[in-house]
C-alpha cells in the first residue's frame, strides 16, 4: 500500500502522491492508501494543507476497469466502493488541493471534485467518460459535477463522455487555476495561499448556486434525454446519467448519491456495459501480437513518402501531418497533385472554420506536406506508402521502383484493400520490409488500420506499423494475408445477403432501417451508395471464383451498374439523392428489384426485421469464425475491433463476435443451419463455430484459452 500512495511533507504542506502505473487507476489499495495518508496528514500538527498529485504521466485515469469488468460479469464482490475515501477527502479539516496533469477521468475527476480546490496544467484533460463503458459516474460525480459546472455542462460532459482541457475546465468552474511551470511547486504554493486565508475548506457537496432553482423544470430533463438519445443512439447509460443529474437537482446530496448508486448498479449489470468494457480491453489487446515481443525494436518514423494523391493518399497524408510527420505526396501529373493538395487544404480550412484547430496549426500541417511528380527525396523517407489504383500489375511495378530508391531500413507499405501482399512484396528484393497498411476512407478520420502481415514481414516492421498507428491516433489491427483481409472479407457476404433479402421481398429502406435500429452507423445500401456501387461491383467480381453452382447470386447490383446508377456520385444508386446528398426512396429501384426477382423465379414474401438482422449479422459472424479458424486474425476480439472502428458496428454490442457470444453460439449456429437448409451451402457453419456451439463455449473463452496463440498464417 505504501508503494501505491506516498506521503511526504514540504514546508507545512502534505504531498500525497499516487503511484499506480501506468495510469494511476483507483485499483484496490489506492483508496485505502489515500485514506491512510490523509489520516496521517490530519494528525500531523505541522501540516496546514494537503496536495494530492499523481506520480508518473498522469493524475488518476479512473476506477480500475478490470474491477469494473469483474463487477459487470457478476464475478468479484460488486463494483468498487469509493464513498468512504470521498468523504475522508471532503471532510478533511485542512484544505485539500488536487494537482492535475495528464488525465483526471471518471473516478479520477470524482476524487478531484471531492477535494476542496483543483489546479491543473494547461494540457491536462478532465472528464467523465463512463458512458463509453456503458456506465455512469458512480463515485458521486453526477452529484458534485453539476454543483461545480452547472446542470447543462454536467449533462454535456456525462452524456458526451468527452474530456475537456484545463482552460475550459477553469471557465466552467471545474478547476480553480491553470498552472504554468512545475505543477507540484505551484500546487504547494496555492495550498499555502489557501491555508493563509484561513476559514473552512470549501466542500463541493455544500455548493448549491449552480444547481439553479431547487426544482429545475422537469421538461428540461426531458429535452436533455432526447438530446442524449440522439447523441448516443440506443444507449442506456447516457439516459441514466441524465436521471442521476436530475437527482442532484431534486434531492439532498446524500439521497442524490444513493440514487446515483442505484442507477450505476443498473448500468453495470447491463449487456451494454459488458460489451463496452470488452471493447475497451479489446482495443488495447490488438497491439499485442503473440510472437512479436513487447521489446521488439521499431524503426523511428519521422518522414513518410506517399504514392498517389487521390482520396486515400490525401487522407493518409493528412493523418501523417496531423501527427507531425513530414510528407512527400507523389502523383503522375501536376493536375493530380494539385487536386490532392487542394482537397487537403479545403478539409483543413473546414476544420479551422468549425473551430477544431487554429489557422496556425493548419499552416503548420500544410507546411509538412510537399506535392511532387518524382521520387526525389524518397531515398530519405522512413516509410513509403503506396496508395495507387487497385491493380496488381501497377503495384508490383511501383514496388519494383521504390525498392531501387528506398534506404535499407525504410518500411515499404501498400494501402491495398484486397490484393495479395506477398505477391506485392515479391516485386522487391526485401519482402521482410513490406507490410500492408490498409487505411479506411476518409483516412484522416477513420480510426482503423488493418496491418497486413505477409509471409515474410519482419517482426520489427510489424511492431513499427503498430507504433505508427498509435502515433497517428489510430487503432492498428494485425491481420493475415487473405482476400479482403478481415473487414472486407466479412463485408462481402453481408452485402450479398442484404441484396438477396431485397430480392426475396424486403426493400433497401427496410433493410437499412433494421440495420440502423440494430445500431449500425449506416445501412448497408446507404454504405454501398456512399462508397460507389461500381466499387462494390468490382470487389464482387474479384470474388467471382468463390461463386459455386447452386449458390444464388443477387442480380440487382449489376443492373444498377448498367443503368449508370453508381450511388451518391451519380445522384442515384439504391436510393435517389437530392443536391444535399440526402437519400430518398426511388420507386424505379423497387420496380427493378421486383422485376429481377420475377425473372429469377424468386417468390417475394414478407420479411421480418428479425430475419434481416439474423441473416445480415450471422453471415458476418460465420465468416469471422472462418477467418479465426484459418488463422487470419489473432483473436475474436480483433475481429470485433475491426468492425467497431472501421465498419460502424455498434460499440454497445461489442463487435460481431462478442454479439454472437451474447446471443449464444448454439442459437447462432442453429439459425445458420436453418439458413443452410433454406438457402444452400453459402451458409455452411464454420467448423470453429460448430465446435464452440457444441461445447457450449464462447469466442471470448476461446480467445482467453489462446493467450499464447501461434503466429498468424
Ligand atoms: C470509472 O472511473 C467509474 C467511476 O465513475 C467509479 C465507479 C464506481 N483501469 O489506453 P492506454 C490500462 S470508469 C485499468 O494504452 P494511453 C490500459 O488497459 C473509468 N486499466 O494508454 C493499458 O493496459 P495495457 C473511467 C487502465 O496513454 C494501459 O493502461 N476512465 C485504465 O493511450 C495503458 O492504456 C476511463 O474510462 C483504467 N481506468 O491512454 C479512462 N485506463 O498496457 C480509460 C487505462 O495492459 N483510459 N488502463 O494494455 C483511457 O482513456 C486511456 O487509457 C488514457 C491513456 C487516456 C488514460
Amino acid at each position: 500500500m505504501e508503494n501505491l500512495v506516498n506521503l511526504t511533507t514540504q514546508d507545512g504542506v502534505a504531498v500525497i502522491t499516487i503511484n499506480n502505473p501506468p495510469v494511476n487507476a483507483l485499483s484496490p489499495g489506492v483508496p485505502e492508501g489515500l485514506v491512510a495518508a490523509l489520516d496521517a496528514a490530519q494528525k500531523d500538527a505541522s501540516v496546514r494543507a494537503v496536495v494530492i498529485i499523481g506520480g508518473g504521466r498522469t493524475f488518476i485515469a479512473g476506477a480500475d476497469i478490470k474491477e469494473l469488468e469483474l463487477a459487470a460479469s457478476g464475478r468479484g464482490s460488486g463494483p468498487p466502493e469509493f464513498h468512504g475515501i470521498l468523504k475522508s477527502i471532503e471532510d478533511c479539516a485542512k484544505p485539500v488541493v488536487m494537482a492535475i496533469h495528464g488525465t483526471a477521468l471518471g473516478g479520477g475527476n470524482e476524487v478531484a471534485m471531492a477535494g476542496h480546490y483543483r489546479v491543473a496544467v494547461a494540457d491536462a484533460q478532465i472528464g467523465q467518460p463512463e458512458v463509453n463503458l456503458g456506465i455512469i459516474p458512480g463515485a458521486e460525480g453526477t452529484q458534485r459535477l453539476p454543483r461545480l459546472v452547472g446542470v447543462q455542462a454536467a449533462v454535456d460532459l456525462c452524456v458526451s463522455g468527452k474530456p475537456i482541457r484545463a482552460p475550459e475546465a477553469l471557465k466552467l468552474g471545474l478547476i480553480d487555476r491553470v498552472m504554468e511551470g512545475d505543477l507540484l511547486t505551484g500546487a504547494i504554493a496555492f495550498a499555502r495561499e489557501i491555508a493563509d486565508q484561513g476559514g473552512h475548506p470549501r466542500k463541493t457537496r455544500e455548493l448549491y448556486d449552480k444547481l439553479g432553482s431547487e426544482f429545475v423544470d422537469a421538461s428540461i430533463f426531458v429535452a436533455w434525454r432526447d438530446q442524449a438519445r440522439k447523441m448516443r443512439r440506443n444507449m442506456l447509460a447516457p439516459l441514466k446519467a441524465v436521471d442521476a443529474i436530475e437527482a442532484a437537482v431534486n434531492l439532498p446530496f446524500d439521497e442524490g448519491c444513493q440514487r446515483e448508486r442505484e442507477l450505476f448498479a443498473e448500468c453495470i449489470a447491463s449487456d451494454q456495459a459488458r460489451a463496452l468494457i470488452h471493447a475497451f480491453f479489446a482495443e488495447r489487446a490488438v497491439a499485442k501480437i503473440p510472437d512479436v515481443p513487447k521489446d521488439t525494436p521499431v524503426y523511428n518514423i519521422r518522414s513518410v513518402a506517399i504514392i498517389g494523391a487521390g482520396t486515400m493518399g490525401g487522407g493518409i497524408a493528412m493523418a501523417c501531418a496531423n501527427a507531425g510527420l513530414s510528407v512527400l505526396l507523389k502523383d503522375l501529373d501536376r493536375a493530380a497533385v494539385d487536386r490532392g493538395l487542394a482537397i487537403i487544404r479545403k478539409n483543413y480550412e473546414n476544420s479551422v472554420k468549425k473551430g477544431r484547430f487554429s489557422q496556425e496549426i493548419m499552416d503548420q500541417r500544410m507546411a509538412l506536406i510537399d506535392g511532387q511528380l518524382t521520387y526525389d527525396g524518397f531515398e530519405k523517407a522512413d516509410l513509403i506508402i503506396e496508395a495507387a489504383f487497385e491493380s496488381m500489375e501497377l503495384k508490383k511495378r511501383i514496388f519494383g521502383e521504390i525498392d531501387k530508391i528506398a534506404k535499407a531500413d525504410c518500411v515499404l507499405a501498400s494501402n491495398t484493400s484486397t490484393l495479395d501482399i506477398d505477391e506485392i512484396a515479391a516485386a522487391t528484393s526485401r519482402p521482410g520490409m513490406v507490410v500492408g497498411l490498409h487505411f479506411f476512407s476518409p483516412a484522416n478520420v477513420m480510426r482503423l488500420v488493418e496491418i497486413v502481415r505477409g509471409k515474410a514481414t519482419a517482426k520489427p516492421v510489424l511492431a513499427t506499423a503498430l507504433a505508427l498507428a498509435k502515433k497517428l491516433g489510430k487503432v492498428g489491427v494485425v491481420v493475415g494475408n487473405c482476400r479482403g483481409f478481415v473487414g472486407n472479407r466479412m463485408m462481402l457476404p453481408y452485402m450479398r445477403e442484404a441484396q438477396l433479402l431485397v430480392e426475396e421481398g424486403a426493400t433497401p429502406e427496410q433493410v437499412d432501417r433494421a440495420l440502423t435500429n440494430f445500431g449500425m452507423a449506416m445501412g448497408i445500401f446507404a454504405v454501398d451508395d456512399m462508397g460507389g456501387i461500381d466499387l462494390a461491383y468490382r470487389v464482387r467480381q474479384e470474388y467471382k471464383h468463390l461463386e459455386k453452382p447452386g449458390v444464388r447470386m443477387p442480380l440487382v447490383l449489376e443492373k444498377l451498374i448498367h443503368l449508370g446508377r453508381y450511388g451518391q456520385k451519380t445522384g442515384a444508386g439504391w436510393y435517389r439523392y437530392d443536391e444535399n446528398r440526402k437519400p430518398v426512396s426511388d420507386p424505379e429501384v423497387h420496380a427493378l428489384i421486383e422485376k429481377t426477382a420475377q425473372e429469377g423465379g424468386v417468390e417475394r414474401r414478407h420479411i421480418s426485421d428479425e430475419e434481416i438482422i439474423e441473416r445480415c449479422i450471422y453471415i458476418m459472424i460465420n465468416e469471422g469464425a472462418k477467418i479465426l479458424d484459418e488463422g487470419y486474425a489473432t483473436r475474436a476480439a480483433d475481429v470485433d475491433v475491426i468492425y467497431l472502428t472501421g465498419y460502424g458496428f455498434p460499440a454497445y454490442r461489442g463487435g460481431p463476435m462478442w454479439y454472437a457470444d451474447t446471443v449464444g453460439l448454439k442459437k447462432v449456429r442453429d439459425r445458420i443451419r436453418d439458413f443452410r437448409a433454406q438457402h444452400g451451402e453459402w451458409w455452411e457453419p464454420s467448423p470453429l463455430l460448430n465446435k464452440l456451439a457444441d461445447e457450449g463455449e464462447t469466442f471470448a473463452a476461446w480467445d482467453a484459452a489462446r493467450e499464447q496463440a501461434p503466429a498468424l498464417v
